[in-house]
């Protein structure tokens, strides 16, 4: 991971129909500004964000493949359902309730969460615990800054996150495939990692519902399932927090889920992974340490043996 200095810009990684779609969509809301009395159309919030140094100069994955192959469990378990059933659910109102060993805890209206959010641009990797990655542009900020503003008190040692609880918009919570609602959690000092991000968009637009809209963490060395979509509630605790996939199955799914080559999953191998959207063929590469972001993490690990504290 390096910084893109010299490096591809993104628009020129970017898959060309979609980039063109973008110039389009900001030329159309320009226009519509400059002109009194137009409305600016609901979906003409594409715009570009600072790139990050954090930025991976990787190729991303196509809009259509990040927005069509997904997990979402609350909309079922097929890859495809996310995409089909996502849309019913209500993002705006959307309020995060911020609670815990924090000086100030509330309950924040999203645009008050936003509010002078310094979003940045994050192209990431992103490593699935099934073997499977992505290459993904969110748009965000890092989680440190709202829990600097909300004051973490000295007791708090964890993060804790919550999924939105809404079975009638949730096909998923009709069933009891896993507890719900969906839980995760970080260490205090993996929470405050400048990698760690809360993503509100991807590809410079609104994060699509199937993505875990309206906002959602992204924790880019770890496997994706930490990365929890729709979040409504952020606890400051003292102890380790309970969490879904931990709870389900602690022998398979780890609180630390940091991306390890090394250490296999009980059912399959764990050192290589297949790139969605790479095509039939070459699709497989070699899975790195931490997803790539040893230089940056490893050291928030030393002294833990990464086997036992998987
Ligand atoms: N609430 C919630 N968050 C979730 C999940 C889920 O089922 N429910 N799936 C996780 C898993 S297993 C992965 S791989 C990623 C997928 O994110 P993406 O669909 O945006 O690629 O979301 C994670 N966050
Ligand atoms: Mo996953």
């Amino acid at each position: 991971m390096t910084a893109r200095n010299g490096r591809l810009g993104w628009s020129d990684v970017t898959p060309k129909a979609h980039w063109l779609n973008r110039r389009q969509i900001i030329g159309a809301a320009a226009a519509a500004l400059a002109a009194p009395g137009l409305a600016l159309p609901g979906r003409a919030r594409a715009a570009t964000y600072p790139k990050s140094v954090f930025s991976t100069d990787a190729q991303p994955t196509s809009l259509e493949d990040i927005t069509s192959y997904n997990n979402f469990y609350e909309f079922g378990l097929g890859k495809e359902d996310p995409a089909r059933y996502a849309g019913a659910l209500t993002v705006d109102p959307w309020s995060v309730q911020i609670d815990g060993l924090v000086d100030k805890p509330g309950t924040w209206d999203l645009a008050e969460v936003l509010n002078g959010a310094p979003l940045e641009e994050r192209i990431y990797r992103f490593r699935c615990v099934e073997a499977w990655s992505m290459v993904i542009p969110w748009v965000g900020f890092e989680l440190s800054w709202l829990l600097n503003r909300v004051g973490v008190q000295p007791g708090a040692k964890y993060v804790a996150f919550e999924t939105l609880l809404r079975p009638e918009e949730m096909p998923g919570q009709q069933t009891a495939i896993l507890d719900w609602p969906y839980r995760e959690g970080l260490r205090l000092d993996e929470a405050m990692h400048p990698l760690t991000i809360l993503a509100t968009g991807l590809y410079g637009e609104e994060m699509p519902k199937q993505n875990g809209a309206p906002i959602r963490l992204v924790v880019p060395w770890k496997y994706g399932f930490k990365s929890i979509k729709s979040i409504v509630r952020i606890s400051l605790v003292a102890e380790q927090p309970e969490t879904t996939w931990k709870q389900q199955n602690f022998r398979e799914y780890g609180f630390y889920s940091n991306v390890n080559p090394e250490v296999d999953h009980p059912r399959w191998s764990q050192a290589s992974e297949r790139v969605i959207g790479a095509g039939l063929f070459g699709g497989r590469q070699d899975t790195l340490m931490f997803n790539g972001y040893a230089d940056q993490v490893a050291s928030l690990y030393a002294g833990q043996d990464l086997r036992k504290d998987y």
